[in-house]
């Protein structure tokens, strides 16, 4: 499965960078469809039957990154139901091989946007929505986990796309109005 003339937009940062928050605001005013791989890998840890629930599970609870195949699958499905051509694509890829197996067999990638905020803020943020969410890795060493494999597999994949000119960064420390300010100034151009 290929998609002809599709734009896909890679959304990343570390852990509550605000990747979430500022991609359905996104989605909803550019009319993208918003595909969270982290999103996607828990619906799929809670539907009856799966084969992939207890490793889903353990990755996840250990911050570490589920089988490319997995996540692939899952995100290809989501685009394919979705009827649409246009996706904002939320936490993936998350290391470098994903993002160049996902840009040959699936659709290359027209931006990259990188939601930056040093890990105190990030942190705070987690562990605050850690009082209600129920997600399983909303702990703090889940959290310090977490913010391992982002700088070890992850932060790479934003450098190669630095390098290669399509990655732009935003200051996502600032409240949610002003970081979302930024993101759809780039959104605007891209439209054209
Ligand atoms: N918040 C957001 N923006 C704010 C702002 N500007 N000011 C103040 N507060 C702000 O936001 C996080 C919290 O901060 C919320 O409470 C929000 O209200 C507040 P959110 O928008 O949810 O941030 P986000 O970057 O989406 O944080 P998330 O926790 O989802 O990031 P992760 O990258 O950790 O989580 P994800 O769901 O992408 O992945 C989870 C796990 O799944 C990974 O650790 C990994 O194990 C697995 N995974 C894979 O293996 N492969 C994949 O491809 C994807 C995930
Ligand atoms: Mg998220």
């Amino acid at each position: 499965f290929t998609l002809d003339n599709c734009t896909v937009v890679f959304v990343l940062g570390g852990p509550g960078a605000g990747k979430g928050t500022q991609s359905a605001r996104l989605a909803k005013e550019f009319n993208y469809v918003h595909l969270s791989a982290g999103d996607l890998l828990r619906e799929e840890q809670t539907r009856p039957g799966s084969p992939y629930a207890d490793l889903i599970n353990w990755f996840i609870r250990e911050g570490k990154i589920v089988p490319f195949e997995v996540t692939i699958t899952l995100l290809r499905e989501a685009m394919k139901r979705s009827g649409s051509n246009k996706f904002l694509v939320d936490g993936f890829p998350r290391t470098l091989p994903q993002g160049e197996e996902f840009e040959k067999a699936v659709c290359p990638a027209r931006l990259v946007i990188n939601f930056e905020a040093n890990e105190e803020v990030l942190e705070s943020r987690l562990l605050k929505r850690g009082e209600t969410s129920g997600r399983a890795d909303d702990n703090i060493e889940s959290i310090k986990k977490r913010f391992r494999t982002f700088v070890m597999s992850t932060y790479p994949v934003i450098t190669h796309y630095m390098q290669a000119d399509k990655c732009i960064t935003i200051d996502s420390s600032r409240p949610v109005d002003e970081v979302y300010a930024d993101a759809r100034r780039i959104f605007s151009k891209l439209e054209h």
